[in-house]
């Protein structure tokens, strides 16, 4: 495509899609015409891979996820289609701020962290790999919630995305399924029939998602609620305006938010409602496409693979026997075995407080049907393998039913996979040894470097050819160029040239002025006691207390910055919010050290954020209790972007650590097992802060009042934990962190050495390219096939 084909279909947009005229037109308005001349050259390779699909008959993979964390859309369909250059030519040529344009398009946060930019990064993987596929989720009105702090405590605020036109997506009217509630079941004809008390509309929205060089597109379809009726007439003429909205109103808040909580559950009815929603509605949806192209249901596993992201759509596997069993009258044990052939089960966490469980009562409530069901497989199971049960306590557990109803098991690290034989699901994996696999996560190389570091991917490209792009382990062929000095100096300017960027924001945006040449240490993720924010915070503190006792030292400076939100309902994670935030309001204005350490705690952590930090940073804080952290994300986007990792060998730590070279990577901390095994010593916390007196001196400036304007109760709480039951071990992994961090200030002083360990990161690091995942997941779990990819657009 020529740069003045662009420029006509941006300027037709402008005028017959937004009816603007050039000289009135907005910066809103040259983005969405923009976005829509981008979508135009979506649609037909979409359209190609739907017909392609259907004329191979292909094997189509399912991904149902609570969550999407796509992020912004727009520059990552502008490198994928090839006309990103393009695209900036076009606005230098009008004149008009192309990096404004591109910031103009709000974040969609349809996600928490993790498990929802997994998501996303595998829709990408999955159309760069032209496999048939389908992303099956929710259209929250309102995202994750908007995080601001006032007074250094963090406020929640109701993300508006949707207020403005969401350009990417097509709304389907005509693909919608009446979703039903509550209400009895009834026997008719020896048959179950369920007739709920109450339903909605769910009606599909679709976005298409575009690979590599656009030669294939996937859809996302979310699911939005609708009522079956907008309004109660009879009220309504009754005068009771109110009660007459009711139905639509409540029909919508099923589509309205995301719970801001990726490992404890709140609104717990509601949560269970949404989960049922979308999955019945995709569940439909699949089978209607199925059927349109198929005769015989028993060939469903043959040409569908549904994986379900986590418990939440667990409810998946009940309800496909229900329609199999109830609906289309097969034997329950036919129903069983297609289900259980399509159905796959990944999980995402360890944490016991994460792991869904519902009461029977509230599964008998909105799902008696389903609640019958759940007791059949249970028994069936029982009867087979005695020992182990899905509803215990008077609760459904979600992981159990979803593992028993699951082909394969996946865990998200070797490490996590491993700990999942052993801990969660030991019994279960007794009985079926051959269903839990691993599949390591990754991230698409695409958007975490060709997208988001394009002085770093310009560089590489330079050096090796844009093969990388779409093969990320060809990233190996920059290892001859780490020895090149040229090279090297490259490197280093590119990193340097995103910090001074980054600095620019800090200072424009926040008021905090920071040195580029001084180490950015990055921590950013949803913050939690096991990811251990506080244990950063600590060391800190203590690297402060030495630099004030010793303001002649040498220091190595550092800009620690950290980023994330916390569930608005677990107060301890918020009160380290507020600590972070108060020891930055201290540290940041101490004229004593103000050249060597600074804090910044810039709000509303997003993908946007990160597209902005991690090519910035130098150091990558992954520090979680050893056994916690199922496998991080984040800790790939680093080492791809050339950060060093401080961490312990905790989820995928472990395998980028192996990858990388022990001699790249900064280890500290104990291993799981030292975890379990410290854990059992008696005031092992105690015992660790009367062996390290900067420890006990950290932990004392959290109770005399210095963070907090004097007050010694304000982080008591934080210092009473450390010091006291200390469960995620901060107190005993100190030590240890300290002499590790210690290690990265000498390393970063020799900076042709670190730009050489740097430089490795990325060199090797092209493992964890999401496309390496997906084509795990499609040989061992999915038995799906890429098929062929039709044309390069980008070429065109
Ligand atoms: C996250 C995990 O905490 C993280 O370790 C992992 O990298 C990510 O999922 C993707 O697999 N909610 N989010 C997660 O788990 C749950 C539950």
């Amino acid at each position: 495509m020529s740069t003045s084909a662009l420029k006509d279909s941006v300027l037709s947009h402008l005028k017959y899609s937004l009816g603007k005229d050039p000289e009135h037109a907005t910066t809103y308005d040259w983005r969405v015409a923009l976005s829509l001349a981008a979508r135009d050259r979506i649609v037909d390779p979409w359209f190609e891979s739907t017909r392609a699909t259907y004329r191979a008959d292909a094997k189509r993979v399912y991904y149902l996820s609570m969550e999407f964390l796509i992020g912004r859309l727009l520059e990552d369909a502008l490198v994928n289609t090839g006309v990103y250059d393009d695209a900036k030519a076009v606005f230098d040529d009008l004149g008009l701020n192309f990096g404004e344009i591109l910031h103009d398009e709000p974040d969609a946060a349809l996600g928490n962290g993790g498990l929802g930019r997994l998501a996303a990064c595998f829709l990408e993987s999955l159309s760069t790999l032209g496999i048939p596929a389908m992303g099956y989720g929710i259209r929250y009105e309102h995202g994750l919630f908007r995080q601001r702090f006032e007074g250094g405590r963090q406020v929640e605020e109701a993300e508006d995305w949707l207020t403005q036109e969401h350009v990417w997506e097509f709304e389907r009217p005509e693909a919608a399924f009446e979703i039903g509630f509550g209400g009895q079941v009834y026997e008719n004809g020896g048959r179950a029939v369920w007739r709920p008390q109450e339903a909605v509309i769910a009606q599909a929205f679709d976005t298409p998602v575009v690979g590599w060089k656009g030669e294939w597109a996937n859809t996302l379809r979310l699911w939005g609620a609708l009522p079956k009726t907008v309004l109660d007439l009879q009220r309504f003429n009754a005068g009771d305006y109110a009660a007459a909205a009711e139905p639509e109103a409540l029909a919508r808040t099923i589509s309205r938010v995301l719970y801001p909580d990726d490992t404890t559950e709140e609104g717990k009815h509601l949560r269970l409602k949404q989960e049922y929603f979308f999955t019945a509605a995709s569940l439909r949806d699949l089978i209607r496409r199925f059927e349109a192209e198929h005769d015989d249901l028993r060939d469903l596993p043959k040409r569908v693979a549904i994986q379900l992201n986590d418990t939440h759509p667990a409810i998946a596997g009940p309800e496909l026997v229900r329609i199999l069993h109830d609906e289309r009258g097969m034997e329950f044990e036919t129903a069983m075995e297609i289900a259980r052939g399509c159905l796959n089960y990944t999980n995402h966490t360890l944490l016991p407080e994460a792991l869904e469980r519902w009461s029977d009562g509230l599964m008998g409530y909105l799902l008696p049907r389903h609640l019958q069901l759940i007791e059949r497989i249970d028994t069936a199971h029982q009867t087979q393998h005695p020992g182990i049960a899905i509803r215990e306590h008077g609760e459904v557990k979600m992981g159990e039913l979803s593992f028993i109803m699951a082909n394969r098991v996946n865990g998200v690290s070797a490490l996590h996979s491993d700990l999942m034989k052993v801990t969660v699901f030991k019994d279960l994996h007794d009985m079926h040894p051959d269903r839990i696999v691993n599949q390591t996560n990754g991230v698409t190389p695409r958007r975490w470097l060709r997208t988001c570091n394009p002085r770093l991917s310009g560089l590489i490209t330079d050096a090796i050819g844009d093969g990388w792009i779409k093969d990320a382990e060809r990233l190996s062929e920059l290892e001859p160029h780490v020895n090149d000095a040229g090279f090297l100096d490259r490197f280093v300017q590119a990193k340097r040239e995103n910090k001074v960027d980054l600095g620019q924001w800090i200072a424009e945006s926040m008021g905090i002025s920071v040195d580029p040449d001084a180490m950015f240490d990055v921590q950013i993720k949803r913050i939690h006691e096991y990811k251990r924010q506080h244990l950063n915070i600590l060391e800190t503190i203590a690297l402060w207390q030495e630099m004030r006792d010793n303001p002649n030292g040498d220091w190595t400076p550092r800009v620690k910055i950290f980023g994330g939100k916390a569930a608005p309902g677990y107060v301890f994670a918020k009160e380290i919010i507020y600590l972070i935030n108060s020891v930055a309001s201290v540290i940041n204005n101490d004229p004593v050290t103000s050249k060597w350490l600074k804090v910044v705690y810039p709000a509303n952590y997003n993908v946007t954020l990160a597209e902005r930090l991690i090519p910035a940073a130098n150091l990558s804080e992954q520090i979680s209790t050893a056994g916690k952290e199922a496998s991080g994300t984040g800790n790939m986007k680093f080492a791809l972007n050339g950060a060093l990792t401080i961490g312990t060998l905790d989820g995928a730590n472990v395998e980028i650590r192996e990858h990388v070279g022990a001699d790249n990577f900064f280890l500290f901390g104990m291993t799981a097992e030292e975890v379990m095994e410290r854990r059992t010593v008696e005031g092992h916390a105690w015992d660790a802060i009367s062996k390290d007196p900067r420890l006990a001196r950290a932990v004392d400036a959290l109770r005399n009042g210095t963070f907090a304007g004097g007050d010694h109760d304000r982080f008591r709480g934080i210092a009473d934990n450390i010091s006291g039951p200390d469960y995620f071990l901060v107190a005993s992994d100190f030590s240890d962190y300290w002499r590790a961090s210690r290690e990265v200030d000498q390393a970063f002083r020799d900076t042709g050495h670190w730009a050489r360990m740097a430089a490795l990161n990325t060199a090797r690091s092209g493992w964890f390219s999401s496309d390496r995942t997906i084509r795990s997941y499609a040989s061992e779990i999915w038995d799906a096939l890429p098929s062929k990819p039709l044309r390069n657009i980008a070429a065109e």
